[in-house]
């Protein structure tokens, strides 16, 4: 699947129409006097945020959306149609930006919001508008207003409830996949994550959404990996599971590494409620458990569970402790709905949403994504295929 999370577009709302000039002419009646109608309004620009995108990636084949112009006024008083709007569909979580990527235009976090970006240009008078007591016969009608146009960057921040961070190969991946239906990319190299993957996981009645980004290293916030690029997307999250792989000599220090990491983020993420989990345990022995949760501990200071994605232990506890945080966060501020509806996983039958992925998926674009400045970069073919034959020798 394609996942593209910003966008550069050019949109501009429709001109408005010309006024009309004309005069009714007709058998018998003399003088008949101007009638000619206003122009029409051209279109708008709105945006809708709609609960089956999780991808901005339509964006990336068209980049231009202009609205249609205003139709003419015409004569017998007749004024012209409005002309159609454009609606750019963006998925649950798009923020949309000025051209400057700082200024925010519109932040839309709820499916079925309509927003209207920028107003189609009015139409103009027509010469009945000009009609006086000492000017009966104006031959003036104006062109319409024209409409605005700007370049906007769409960027997803998608919505999730429960974000996963931790170190590359800490077992993220392994973890969304154990609880959710997602299918993400999982091996045992450093950065088998290359975009952010989003999973629902149903728990006793009730769902959430948990989200799983690259990981992340010393430095990614100077752009070290792949760097603190995805963070955005775990911005929105009301809990975080932060996930220690048990094997490491140090577990301690990779803590520290990525609390410095989301630190250095800023954007809230440092004081986000976390939950830590000394994942893999399942290949150390119980004293080294014991040990390492206990150095864990100390670094954090609170409760951290012991956890292996791979033999199912300690799923339960660990949902159930991202759950309570997530409840509670949602007393605290029912604002904000998850993308649950979102996702391929929590809507089955959706043959839309299947066939854009199909599409994305067979598509050479499927090879890269916007840098940090809007420049397109090409994922490095060669590298991808590497990638298949690792795999496919494990
Ligand atoms: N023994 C054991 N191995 C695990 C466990 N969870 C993950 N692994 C292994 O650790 C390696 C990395 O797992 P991933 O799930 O891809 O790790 P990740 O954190 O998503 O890594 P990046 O996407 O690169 O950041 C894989 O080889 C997994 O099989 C676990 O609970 N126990
Ligand atoms: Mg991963």
């Amino acid at each position: 699947m394609k996942f593209l999370d910003q966008a550069k577009i050019f949109v501009k709302s429709g001109d408005g129409g010309a006024g009309a000039v004309s005069f009714r002419r007709e058998k018998h009646i003399e003088f008949g006097g101007p009638d000619g109608g206003d122009g029409g309004r051209g279109g708008d620009v709105i945006v809708e945020c709609v609960d089956n995108l999780n991808t901005l990636i339509d964006y990336r084949y068209q980049q231009h959306f202009k609205a249609a112009k205003g139709h003419h006024g015409q004569g017998r008083n007749c004024t012209g149609g409005k002309g159609d709007d454009v609606v750019l569909k963006v998925p649950v979580g798009t923020q949309i930006l000025a051209e400057d990527k700082d200024t925010v235009l519109a932040d839309l976090t709820r499916a079925g919001t309509r927003i209207v970006l920028m107003r189609g240009g009015d139409g103009g008078f027509g010469n009945l508008h000009y009609k006086t007591s000492t000017n009966q016969a104006p031959r003036r009608g104006d062109v319409g207003w024209p409409g605005q146009e700007q370049w906007i960057w769409l960027k997803l921040k998608m919505i999730a409830d429960a974000g996963l961070v931790g170190l590359p190969n800490a077992g993220k991946s392994t973890f969304l996949a154990a609880v959710t239906r997602a299918r993400p990319k999982i091996a045992d190299y450093p950065f088998t994550t290359l975009h952010p993957n989003l999973g629902v996981v149903y728990l006793s009645g009730d769902e959430f959404v948990l989200a799983d980004i690259p990981g992340l290293i010393e430095g990614a916030h100077e752009g070290a990996g792949i760097g603190d690029r995805f963070l955005g997307h775990i911005e929105r999250c009301r809990v975080l599971l932060h996930l220690i792989d048990g094997t490491a000599e140090d577990v301690a220090e990779s803590y520290r590494i990525v609390r410095g990491e989301l630190a250095a983020y800023g954007g809230g993420l440092d004081g986000k409620p976390e939950v830590v989990a000394l994942n893999k345990c399942d290949s150390i022995v119980a004293e080294e458990i014991r040990d390492k949760l206990a150095a864990l501990e100390q670094a954090c200071g609170h409760k951290v569970f012991p956890l292996s994605g791979v033999a199912g232990i300690g799923l339960k506890e660990i949902l159930g402790e991202l759950f309570a945080h997530i409840r509670a966060a949602k007393d605290a501020e029912p604002g904000i709905v998850a993308a649950s509806a979102a996702l391929g996983t929590g809507k089955r039958g959706n043959e839309g949403f299947y066939r854009r992925m199909k599409d994305a998926e067979a598509s050479e674009f499927d090879h890269g994504t916007y840098g940090p400045d809007g420049e397109w970069i090409w994922f490095d073919a060669e590298e991808d295929e590497d990638d298949g034959d690792e795999q496919s020798d494990h």
